[in-house]
Formats: C-alpha cells, sequence, structure tokens
C-alpha cells in the first residue's frame, strides 16, 4: 500500500480562502496571548502604540513591531518565555557568530507541532514508516539532530542515531543498516561524498537526503546528489522558528520550499526600508510562529534572504506559499573592489567547473581598509588555478587570487562549514 504524500492533507491542501481565515484566527490569538503572558512583548507592543484588539486578521500584520536577534540574546535565557518554567519539557541554542546564545524554549505542545511540521518534511520526501534514517548532526544543543529525531519517532521511522563526525562509522552503518535517508548539514553530505570516493564503496540503498542549515548553491546540489546517487530535498528552519523542518522544504518538483503557512506567517520585506517587496523579489524573510507556545517570535527578522516563487497551488497539491532555496544572510554580503557578492556565488562558480571538489575558502584580505579576495579550493589532477580564476572573473566581475589544493588538503570542520575567513595584514 503506499502512503498519502501527506502527513496533514486538509492543512497542507487549504485554499487561499481558508488558509487566510485560519492565519488570521491564529495571529489574533498569538498577539493576545503574547501580550497577557510576557511583560517584554506587552511593553514592545505599547511603545509601538498597537494593542492586541487592533489585530483583526493578517492585513494588520504591519501593526506589530518587528523583533530583532538582539532582542532574542537580550532575555537570555528565558526572559521572551510566555509560559511557566515548569511546563518546559526542551531547550535547544545557538551561539551564531557573536557567541551570544539565543535560546529555544519547547513546551511538550511546542514538541508536538515540531514533530509534526518534521513529518510533513518526511513525508514529502516520500519517506515511510520503517525506512531507516540516519541523522548525522550532533544531538545536543544545535537542533539539528533533535528535530530529524521528533519527526522520526512520531513516524514511525527506524532511526540509526549517528550524530555527527565519524565519516567512516557513518558509512558502515549506512551499508550495514541499509539507510534510505540521510539527514543533515549540506557540507557534511560531501565529506561522506569524499570518503565514499577515495574507498569506491557506493551505498545502494540510500535513495534520499535531507539537507539544509547551510546555503548552498545548485552545483553543489547537483554534485551530492549525482555523486551520492540521491535526490535531495532543502529542509529549512531555524532556532528561533523551532528548529529545523519548522519552516518547510521542497517537494519532489524543487520548484521552492513549501512554507508550512498555517504554522508560519511570512513577509518578504526590503532590509533598508522594511516594507513588503513585490512578489519574486529578493528580501528578508520576516517570520511570524503561529502556534508555538514557550516563545512564538513575532514578526523576527531572520537576515535570511529569498524571494517568494509562487502562491499558486504546485504540482503535487500542497497550497502554502513556496520561497526560493535561501540564497544569502543580510550578514554575509561580501563587498571587495567596490563589487557586492554572496559566498554562494563564489560556491555556484566553483563547482561548475568540472575537477573541483566541493571544499573551499573565501579569505577577506584587509589590507589597512583595503580588502582584497583569495578563493582557495581543492581540485583534481589536471585543473589549473588559471582555469578557476577565469570562471571567477565571468561570474564576480573581478578576478580574485588564489590557489588551488590537492584533495584533502583544505582542513575539514564538524557541523556547519566556515567558508569566509577574514586575514588582516
Ligand atoms: O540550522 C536548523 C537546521 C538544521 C536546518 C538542520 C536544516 C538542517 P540554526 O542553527 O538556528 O538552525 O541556523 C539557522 O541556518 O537562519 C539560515 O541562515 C541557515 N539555514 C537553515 N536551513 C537552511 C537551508 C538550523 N535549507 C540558519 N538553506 C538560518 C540555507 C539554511 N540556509
Amino acid at each position: 500500500m503506499t502512503l498519502s504524500p501527506y502527513y496533514e492533507p486538509e492543512l497542507e491542501t487549504l485554499s487561499q480562502r481558508q488558509l487566510k481565515a485560519l492565519q488570521s484566527e491564529r495571529l489574533q490569538h498569538i498577539v493576545r496571548y503574547v501580550y497577557d503572558n510576557n511583560a517584554q512583548y506587552r511593553q514592545r507592543f505599547d511603545s509601538a502604540g498597537m494593542e492586541p484588539n487592533d489585530i483583526h486578521g493578517i492585513d494588520d500584520l504591519g501593526l506589530l513591531p518587528l523583533m530583532s536577534k538582539e532582542q532574542l540574546r537580550d532575555n537570555y535565557p528565558l526572559g521572551l518565555s510566555c509560559v511557566d518554567k515548569k511546563t518546559l519539557v526542551e531547550m535547544h541554542m545557538s551561539s551564531g557568530s557573536t557567541g551570544v546564545p539565543v535560546v529555544m524554549p519547547y513546551t511538550r505542545g511546542d514538541l508536538e507541532q515540531w514533530a509534526s511540521c518534521m513529518s510533513r518534511c518526511y513525508r514529502m520526501a516520500g519517506v515511510e514508516p520503517s525506512d531507516v534514517i540516519q541523522i548525522t548532526p550532533s544531538f545536543g544543543l544545535f537542533n539539528g539532530g533533535f528535530g530529524f529525531y521528533h519527526g522520526a519517532q512520531n513516524l514511525d521511522l527506524f532511526v540509526v542515531p549517528t550524530g555527527a563526525g565519524h565519516t567512516r562509522r557513518q558509512i558502515s552503518l549506512a551499508r550495514d543498516f541499509k539507510t534510505h535517508a540521510l539527514t543533515g548539514v549540506v557540507s557534511y553530505a560531501t565529506r561522506i561524498l569524499e570518503q565514499l570516493e577515495a574507498t569506491g564503496e557506493t551505498l545502494p540503498d540510500l535513495k534520499v537526503c535531507m539537507f539544509g542549515a547551510e546555503i548552498f548553491s545548485n552545483s553543489m546540489k547537483e554534485k551530492v546528489c549525482s555523486g551520492l546517487g540521491v535526490e535531495a530535498f532543502d529542509i529549512y528552519g531555524m532556532t528561533e522558528t523551532g528548529g529545523v523542518g519548522t519552516l518547510g522544504m521542497d517537494c519532489s518538483a524543487h520548484d521552492g520550499l513549501h512554507v508550512w503557512e498555517d504554522h508560519y506567517l511570512i513577509e518578504i520585506l526590503d532590509p533598508k526600508t522594511q516594507q513588503p517587496v513585490a512578489d519574486g523579489e529578493m528580501g528578508e524573510l520576516v517570520v511570524t510562529a503561529l502556534t508555538r507556545e514557550a516563545l512564538p517570535v513575532i514578526r523576527f527578522r531572520t537576515a535570511d534572504l529569498t524571494r517568494i516563487v509562487s502562491r499558486q497551488p504546485c504540482q503535487c497539491g500542497r497550497t502554502h506559499v513556496r520561497i526560493a532555496p535561501i540564497t544569502g544572510r543580510l550578514d554575509d554580503m561580501l563587498i571587495v573592489k567596490g563589487v557586492n557578492f554572496f559566498p554562494v556565488q563564489v560556491e555556484q562558480a566553483l563547482m561548475s567547473i568540472p575537477g573541483v571538489r566541493p571544499h573551499y575558502q573565501i579569505i577577506i584580505e584587509d589590507d589597512h581598509g583595503v580588502k582584497d579576495v583569495r578563493v582557495n579550493v581543492e581540485v583534481d589532477e589536471g585543473v589549473t588555478g588559471f582555469m578557476v580564476e577565469r570562471v571567477l572573473k565571468e561570474a564576480l566581475g573581478f578576478s580574485p587570487k588564489g590557489d588551488v589544493f590537492k584533495p584533502g588538503e583544505l582542513p575539514r570542520q564538524e557541523g556547519k562549514a566556515q567558508r569566509v575567513f577574514y586575514s588582516q595584514k
């Protein structure tokens, strides 16, 4: 018997009208809820000159003040929690580049909401009960490991909880337990692929990869898919929204990420004016959590850049809005020699060169305020620095300096890969 491709068919295929009505009702509720249960929210709404009764539906969203990562950091550990600490059952945390933590506490209801979002993602990737799923992010403060786990438990999948690292052991477990789906951080897939290529082994049972947590170019995705012989899904979420999978994933049409709009209201705003951009235009994703209990973010500025792909129903039958894969973060944009670019553009150009490996570094050299960029990349024999430089010049409009390295020469990291480094002269 083939299972339904949906986990919650009715909710995933609501008509636009039904969806808007549900979102409006939930928005009114959540705004009243945070106002009544947390003094910080109350104060911020009061300062913005609004009160919960002003919100009649999603068209009034713009009346609510925007929320920044700093606010979450300033309220470490539980200053923005809307529930009694006794009702909390779990927490996750991200430290980001500044090291000041952002904490997300969970009630039992929040864990169930997370598991439902994740279950939708698994179903969308065609993963079925008793399929073997290998979870490669760490089981710890990072939400990745536990998020994949909660969803998998909810669907009765067979979990191989390898956690991070130990690539050789990951491969032997995947082979011995016939892993069907591999989940984790994008750059870890490249580590597994590298190891397989070095030994000539294959993982014939592996059919699906669910990867996210990092911005990745299409060409990187193609390399991973063809190398591992899998279909890769781009899964999206963040600590502030409740973790991996909460915001959505692409379906096998791979035409944008389906946002779980009954749980999260999204806006795409111009980062400068903070006004909505037209559909199709790039902007900052701003998220309101409609169904979380412990810490529902309201108009949270994610700093992630994306655009609306379509509001029309997808060929998979789901009706929620689709957004483009994340192309950059506001704080990621590099400016060198008067040219603005995102690291993913360098990756896209590098990965389009046959024989270039998915391991690279972008080094921003600062010589008394004058910036230059150096790109180091691993390549197979026969690929020269000149070939790399030519492609980068074409893509970026200027020639970065750089060196080519043999496979395995650049350092590897566990977890999210650091691609950009800064050096002072
Ligand atoms: O990275 C959640 C996650 C874990 C997603 C495992 C997918 C797989 P944080 O550590 O809080 O949570 O980082 C969130 O990572 O704002 C994006 O900038 C980036 N990010 C997450 N998913 C994607 C994705 C997890 N699919 C931050 N594509 C977000 C691009 C992503 N960037």
